[in-house]
């Protein structure tokens, strides 16, 4: 689509709306920049653009400025059946996610991920291995970096590497990777797409546009993505940390091997890699599995992938105080991540969880404490759901705190030497929080300035 002269609307001024206006004012495109919040100021959203035909309208959208748009684009936390929404679509209005405006105007190839938990870790060090191979990546996406950002930098050689969250597929139209990877689905976001069919349909949208030449990258150990793969048209790559695959990625005792039918080559052993547990087996399968379909030699990843540390926020080790080790788990932002943190855990842990309410269930969290934790310190909206939740499940030893800053004093209170400490709340940090980055990054500060005794 020609932008330039377009009459568009942004939809969310947050990061992913500043990215996408700038890259609509760059192409000459006339701009409304639209956010429900009026707490905005004006001048700090114009100060983070270039000049150009803006408009900035915050609170109430009037009637007014939808008639005669061309094209909405849609941040990734506006919901898709907004009242609004459903009026610009009536209007005529093509609405457009973010991502589906970078793509149409970038270049080169892409490979994205997506999945419930393991996006980030495998992203990043899809990114690394690229970075390694190739003479222009770009890492971006819901890990934080807007698409849009990375496109006017674009030439034909770019290798753009994306995280996409199912709030970022509800709204791509042509968005056609070369490869794409589903890791795994599980319960997430039930609030927004409502059910766990329309969770997976929208997932699944990631293949959508992809060719025959194309390929898919897939979880063999989860049985919605096994079948999905038998149904698609495009090459399919499976990887698995449970059984021996004829073709494709999967662990072989110690061993990270790929079959390609005739002959089995070593990746490397599990015991080179710096990411711990078999969840993140798992994303170094994806991530070489992604990479090796798009032509990078196994050598070259598996360097990457050995040298690779784990992302921030993800069980990352903090400090260690008075004897007690601290880990930031604040990217735990469902109770299926939150497991794969507890389960991580190989000492007694305090552990404090709880923000905002994704409609989630939390039993399953709850069983898979498996006795390690001696305190769950509880936050937050669901501080309550949860609780109620732990009791039912037969777990008594929960304490509320009113603050993040609560929780940790409480952690540091009554843990012992030898303790662990984790912060992997199985919420979103909305409603405390801006985002789990800065939740993480708060807990690190608080631990950081804990008094060592003695
Ligand atoms: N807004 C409205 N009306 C609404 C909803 C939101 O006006 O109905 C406005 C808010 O007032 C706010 C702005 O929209 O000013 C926020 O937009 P946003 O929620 O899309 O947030 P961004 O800052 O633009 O960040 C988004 C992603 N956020 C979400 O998906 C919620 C970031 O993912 C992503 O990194 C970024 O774009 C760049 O691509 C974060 C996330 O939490 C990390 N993702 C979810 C997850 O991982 O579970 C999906």
């Amino acid at each position: 689509m020609e932008l330039s002269g377009k009459q568009v609307l942004v939809f969310g001024a947050g990061i992913s709306g500043v990215g996408a206006a700038r890259l609509l004012l760059e192409a000459s495109a006339n701009v409304i920049l639209y956010d429900g919040n009026t707490a905005l100021a004006e001048e700090e959203l114009r100060a983070k653009l270039p000049g150009g035909a803006l408009q900035v309208a915050l609170g109430e959208l009037g009637e007014e400025r939808i008639r005669g748009l061309d094209l909405a684009v849609l941040s990734p936390g506006v919901p898709t059946d907004l009242p609004l929404v459903q009026k610009l679509r009536d209007a005529g209005v093509r609405v457009w996610g973010e991502v589906e405006l970078a793509w149409a105007c970038g270049r080169g190839d892409v490979l994205a991920v997506t999945g419930t938990n393991g996006k980030t870790t495998t992203t990043s060090l899809l990114g690394e291995i690229m970075k390694a191979w190739r003479p222009e990546v770009y890492v971006v996406g819901n890990i934080g970096a807007p698409y849009t950002e990375a496109v006017s930098r674009m030439t034909d050689q770019a290798v753009t590497v994306a995280e996409i969250s199912s709030f970022q597929l509800e709204t791509i139209e042509t968005f056609a990777p070369r490869v794409s990877a589903i890791l795994n689905i599980t319960p997430d976001h039930l609030n927004r797409h409502h059910t766990m069919e329309e969770y997976i349909r929208v997932k699944e949208l990631i293949t959508k546009n992809q060719t025959a030449e194309d390929t898919c990258v897939l979880n063999y150990e989860d049985e919605v993505l096994r079948k999905f793969g038998a149904s698609l048209h495009t090459r399919v790559l499976y990887f698995s940390s449970l059984r021996k695959l004829e073709r494709g990625f999967y662990l072989d005792g110690d061993e990270i091997v790929y079959s390609d039918g005739e002959t089995v080559t070593p990746l490397c052993a599990t015991g080179e890699l710096k990411l711990p547990g078999r969840h993140n087996h798992e994303n170094v399968m994806a991530a070489a599995a992604m990479a090796l379909a798009y032509g990078a030699p196994l050598e070259v990843i598996r360097r990457a992938a050995c040298s690779f540390q784990a992302v921030e926020h993800r069980i990352e080790y903090v400090t260690e105080k008075n004897g007690v080790v601290y880990y930031n788990d604040s990217k735990g932002t469902n109770p299926d991540a939150a497991i794969k943190g507890i389960q991580a855990m190989d000492r007694p842990t305090l552990l404090i969880g709880g923000g905002y309410d994704k409609n989630s269930s939390y039993e399953e969290w709850i069983r898979a404490f498996d006795g390690k934790v001696k305190y769950l310190v509880l936050i937050g909206q669901t501080r309550e759901k949860i609780a109620e939740a732990a009791r039912a499940c037969g777990f008594t030893d929960i304490i509320l705190a009113d603050s993040l800053e609560e929780a940790v004093q409480v952690c540091a209170q009554r843990s012992e030497p030898g303790d662990a400490v984790l912060l992997s709340p199985a919420c979103a940090s909305w409603g405390m929080f801006p985002n789990y980055e800065v939740r993480g990054r708060r807990f690190k500060e608080l631990v950081n300035q804990l008094q060592e005794v003695g």
